[in-house]
């Protein structure tokens, strides 16, 4: 008998479901109408693959009385309820590592994006605007800038490494100073933020980290700021936001990831200093076929009574 799998979200490339249809019976959630019945049906699920984003609350948990093991296709754990996880003895593993090299393309992306107007150029040609004899307005240069990173992990890292061909100076925010890092430490957010052109958001989310980037940080990036946010929303309180882009206290922002997703405020999606991608840093054919295998050999491992390859940190929780 294969075990019984609740699948939360269809993950891709094909080979990745197609991986967990050969070794487990699954239930796969997103096709279902009646998500209460579908977990009513599940209910000897000992394994449940989630995402980043989706997570896994305690109800889901009670759902599946007989779960052992959640396999996360992803690095950020704010969404899973960990201490629920911990007690109720269920094994988390998640993918770290791998996401890494393509969530700092991404950050690069958007900083070139909204930093050379892309999306607004893009939009200029479509709508005619150029063709009528208008000009787009000047775009600006990453290259000496510099940068601020809000958390400064292996994707702020990265992100780094890649910049460095431009030449940016760096910054970086952490609870505390971090040994040999190549980027100066702030210890206090507005601090970082009133000396850099550009702030990158690239630390958990959670509660720990819960509207960190409000008014008075943004104010601090100025008029001429560029905001990036490929982590979290809830990092970055999202009205503070808007109601400084709209006084035009600060220069511009690149979000990929939102307070409320797939909801997006009309607000931002009005303004044309304003770059917007759907959740997706790690949507590469090649990143997300590294994360759905390491989701199905952290469920492998776990189904063979071996040790997750890469278990959640839920030490001193
Ligand atoms: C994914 C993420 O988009 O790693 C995370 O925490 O948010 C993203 O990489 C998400 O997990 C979808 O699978």
């Amino acid at each position: 008998m294969k075990p019984e799998v609740v699948v939360l979200s269809r993950l891709g490339p094909p080979e990745v479901m197609e991986a967990l249809e050969t070794s487990y019976q699954l239930h796969c959630l997103w096709e279902v109408s009646d998500r209460q019945a579908a977990l009513k049906a599940a209910s000897s699920a000992r394994g449940l693959v989630t995402t980043g984003s989706l997570g896994a609350d305690p109800a889901l948990m009670d759902a599946l009385p007989e779960l052992e093991v959640i396999s996360i296709n992803g690095v950020g754990l704010d969404a899973v309820d960990l201490p629920a996880a911990k007690a109720r003895g269920i094994a988390v593993g998640y993918t770290p590592g791998v996401l890494t090299e393509g969530v700092a393309d991404m950050a690069v992306a958007l900083i070139l994006a909204a930093s050379r107007k892309l999306v607004e150029g893009d939009r200029f040609v479509r709508n005619g605007t150029w063709a009528s004899g208008e000009k787009l307005a000047l775009g600006w240069s990453i290259r000496g800038k510099t940068v601020g990173f809000l958390g400064f992990g292996r994707i702020g890292r990265e992100v780094l490494r890649l910049l460095a061909a431009f030449g940016v100076k760096a910054l970086y925010h952490e609870p505390k100073a971090l040994e040999g890092v190549s980027a100066d430490y702030c210890n206090d957010l507005v601090t970082m933020a009133e000396k850099s052109d550009v702030m990158v958001v690239c630390c958990a989310g959670g509660e720990a980290t819960r509207n960190l980037v409000d008014a008075s940080v943004l104010k601090a990036l100025g008029p001429k700021g560029l905001l990036v946010n490929i982590a979290r929303g809830s990092v970055v309180c999202e009205p503070d936001l808007i109601a400084t882009l709209e006084a035009g206290h600060l220069g511009a922002a690149a979000l990929d990831v939102f307070a409320d997703e797939p909801r997006v405020p009309q607000a931002l999606q009005a303004m044309e200093n304003v770059v917007l991608t759907p959740h997706i840093a790690s949507a590469t054919t090649e990143t997300r076929l590294a994360m759905g295998r390491l989701v199905v050999e952290n469920l492998a491992a776990y189904f063979s009574g071996k040790p997750l390859l890469t278990p959640a940190p839920m030490d001193g929780l």
